[in-house]
């Protein structure tokens, strides 16, 4: 089978690299002519364990990359899907587009596999009359499948390989074929089931990581009410068999967790309060570290913010992501706010994207007399030593010098 993969960014690349090296024919495709040009020099757009060693292996097996469509037997749509701010409801349009260019250059018999997360409904509501409307019969001259994701950016070469994966689709032997494809590479288990459910099950994996994380950012608010340490209390409650609370920290970022769950509080609403009310704590963690922030300064009588400096932009560790980041988050609300000159450094982030954000972590570290720690790079887990002497604010927990401030 030959595949064509579109989009070419955080799950794409990878998935079409996996694909390739595994031996199966593989184009990736891309509007972005410049990311097209520099993947065809050989070089990897972003950072990721193990993506460089996948990434030769696939130039070897004869990978491509094009701004234009080609022939496939498979087109893997792994595009983005945001949401409209204002009606939480997702926002198809790249799906779409891809869709609509595949129609222009397949042959009869294709199948489309819409890997992008999409909420519960979005593959009836908007891409089948879009394919019909172009005079396709779905099930005979092009069939719809969705093949969500699970890869967890630090870990996505591993998770690609290992973790099981859902198909939906309406022809269960249109299903086998997709899952003979994806078993080229994936070695956990593949369950088929209809379209709808698979969209309805990855958007509610990704809601429930986000209702949890809020559950142990509202214990860390309770806490500091009463000045309790909540990872002892979570380390403790955890010791119970059935209790797994997850990890307090300054937000929650990137394009999966802080996104999906507003797909079904817009198409539910009414029936998404919790889901709502976890989305609200999660997006309420920036200001209160701001909060913190100004205590700490209170308390110690620095009066100047540009003493203040904050560790880590990306929206997690080890990964050079940005998107929906608690740090940039911070910073807006400091904006609106203050007009505050905050500092801010990391080592994944080698652009210039922020005002008064250093590309020298020493310098950084020189300049600034209160460190948060917003990320927990491990980085700045080996350079922790170079921070004695400074207040830290460690939103992370990952830090035992003295003169340290939880979160
Ligand atoms: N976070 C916390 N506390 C925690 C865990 C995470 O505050 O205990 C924060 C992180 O710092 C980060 C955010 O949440 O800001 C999200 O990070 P993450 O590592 O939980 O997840 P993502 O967004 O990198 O990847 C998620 C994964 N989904 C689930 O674990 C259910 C991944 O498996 C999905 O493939 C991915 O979304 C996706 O593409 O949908």
């Amino acid at each position: 089978k030959k595949v064509n993969v579109i989009g070419l960014g955080y799950i794409g690349l990878p998935t079409a690299l996996m694909f390739a090296s595994s031996g199966v024919k593989t184009v990736g495709i891309d509007y972005n002519r410049k990311l097209v040009e520099t993947l065809t020099s050989g070089v990897p757009t972003f950072e990721e364990e193990g993506l460089e060693e996948l990434f030769e292996k696939a130039i070897k097996n004869g990978i491509e990359f094009k701004s234009e469509y080609t022939k496939a037997d498979v087109y893997v749509v792994a595009v983005p899907t945001p949401y409209i701010k204002e009606s939480k409801k997702i926002d198809p349009c790249y799906v779409v587009a891809a869709v609509e260019s595949v129609l222009d250059v397949c042959d009869k018999g294709s199948i489309i596999c819409i890997e992008s997360t999409v909420s519960p409904g979005t593959i009836d509501k908007f891409i089948r009359p879009e394919i019909e409307k172009k005079g396709f019969v779905i099930g005979k001259d092009v069939h719809i499948v969705h093949t969500p994701e699970r890869i967890i950016p630090g870990n996505m070469i591993y998770e690609l390989e290992n973790n099981s994966r859902t198909i939906g689709c309406d022809d269960k032997e249109i299903g086998n074929i997709v899952k003979d494809l994806y078993s080229s590479f994936c070695k956990g288990e593949i369950v088929i089931t209809d379209i709808k459910s698979a969209e309805m099950s990855k958007v509610i994996e990704n809601t429930y990581r986000d209702i949890n994380i809020a559950f142990a950012n509202e214990l860390t608010k309770i806490c500091r009410k009463d000045n309790m340490d909540v990872y002892e209390i979570i380390k403790i409650a955890n010791m119970h068999p059935r209790v797994n609370i997850l990890n307090p920290g300054p937000g929650v970022g990137g394009h999966c967790i802080s996104v999906d769950p507003w797909f079904l509080v817009g198409d539910y609403p009414g029936l998404t309060n919790l889901i709502w009310e976890a989305r609200k704590i999660n997006d309420s963690m920036p200001s209160f570290v701001l909060k913190r922030i100004s205590d700490i300064m209170k308390e110690h009588g620095i009066k100047d913010v540009t003493k203040v400096g904050l560790y880590g932009i990306t929206y997690k560790e080890n990964v050079d992501d940005t998107r929906e980041s608690p740090t940039l988050q911070l910073i807006s609300k400091m904006e609106e706010n203050l007009a505050y000159g905050i500092k801010s450094y990391d080592p994944f982030v080698k652009e210039n994207i922020l005002d008064n954000q250093y590309m020298d972590f020493e310098e950084f570290i020189k300049d600034v007399e209160i460190v948060v720690i917003m990320v927990g790079h491990d980085h700045i887990k080996e350079n922790m030593h170079k921070l004695e002497g400074k207040f830290i604010l460690d939103t992370k927990n990952i830090c035992n010098l003295s003169n340290t401030y939880k979160l």
